[in-house]
């Protein structure tokens, strides 16, 4: 290892549906977290380690900063608030099409006193080049000694200037986790998330909202690894909504859900799906603590 080999935590905080998830995963080259297009799909911190010859960054993907309405949310907050405390680098993103007021909200509340790199996400949504400069102009003019960048995230528009942003401010250092490690979370894990977002593209309204996914069985056969896993809702009318016609819902999300875990385990999988109802689940702390928000 070279004198100079830096290592720190870039932990990243925004609005929900800002893209950070989109982010961590485009700068970690791999589909890590899940994403989708609602609102509130991120409930945990989750680790992503970017590790290289010169440098290891640990990127922490957050849950949405929002105003917390039940234990549940109290909980993504608390996730939030960890990663707050151990950032060496903050990356703070928003909407470019956003008002900057929502975005003074958020970082009014954060308190920071480690480098920023704002990053002013779906700049693809925005077609003139003008009004960009304007927006950016307006961030830089508020945020003064931070880094503001307009980027895409999903359309790789200028993300190859936030690495070197990183580098100029992480600390040196030795590596905090063995080379070889992409997060600090389980393949169970990611198996649940990976369940949860085929419920958030499959089920409209408030289902994605009231659904947590338990694995209860992960076992590795010889030809293939059989996953039971408990969804868990809050009414029995969603259960009904779940399950669909027949069955017919439930049917679907388990193709689903089966198809992007084969290609995540690189095995042939059978999976199981059972739909429980706990009522208030999102304001128990003992549920919540069962289901892995703590
Ligand atoms: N047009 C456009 N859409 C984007 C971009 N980056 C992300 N998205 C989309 O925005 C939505 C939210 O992205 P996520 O990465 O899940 O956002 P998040 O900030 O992690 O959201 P939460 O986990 O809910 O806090 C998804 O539909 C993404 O595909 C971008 O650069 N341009
Ligand atoms: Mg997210």
């Amino acid at each position: 290892m070279s004198a100079t080999f830096k290592a720190g935590f870039v932990n990243i905080f925004g609005a929900p549906n800002a893209g950070k998830s989109t982010l961590l995963n485009l700068l970690l080259g791999e589909r890590l977290v899940i994403i989708s297009p609602k609102v509130q799909t991120t409930r945990h911190r989750i680790l992503g380690i970017l590790s290289e010859p010169e440098y290891q960054i640990v990127f922490s993907d957050t849950p949405g900063i929002i105003e917390p309405k039940y234990k549940l949310h109290q909980k993504m907050m608390l996730q939030v608030k960890s990663a707050l405390e151990d950032a060496d680098v903050a990356i703070l993103m928003h909407d470019i099409t956003q008002p900057i007021e929502d975005f003074e909200t958020i970082s009014n509340s954060l308190k920071l006193k480690v480098p920023v790199i704002l990053l002013l996400n779906k700049v693809d949504m925005v077609k003139d080049k003008s009004t960009i400069e304007g927006i950016i102009n307006k961030y830089r003019e508020h945020y003064k000694g931070w880094q503001v960048l307009a980027v895409s995230a999903q359309k790789k528009i200028n993300t190859d200037k936030i690495l070197p942003l990183i580098l100029k401010s992480l600390p040196e250092g030795f590596a905090f986790y063995p080379d070889d490690s992409i997060s600090d979370r389980s393949e169970r894990f990611f198996v649940s998330e990976m369940i949860r977002e085929q419920i958030y593209t499959l089920y409209e309204e408030e289902i994605p909202y009231h659904s947590a996914v338990l694995i209860q069985a992960f076992e590795e056969k010889s030809t293939l690894t059989v996953i039971k896993a408990d969804i868990i809702v809050s009414r029995e009318t969603q259960k009904m909504i779940l399950l669909g016609k027949g069955g017919s819902m439930i049917k679907q999300l388990g193709i689903n859900s089966r198809k992007v875990i084969e290609e995540f385990l690189e095995r042939k999988v059978h999976l199981e799906l059972f739909v429980k109802v706990r009522p208030k689940w999102r304001d128990n702390d003992n549920y919540l603590k069962e289901y892995g928000y703590n």
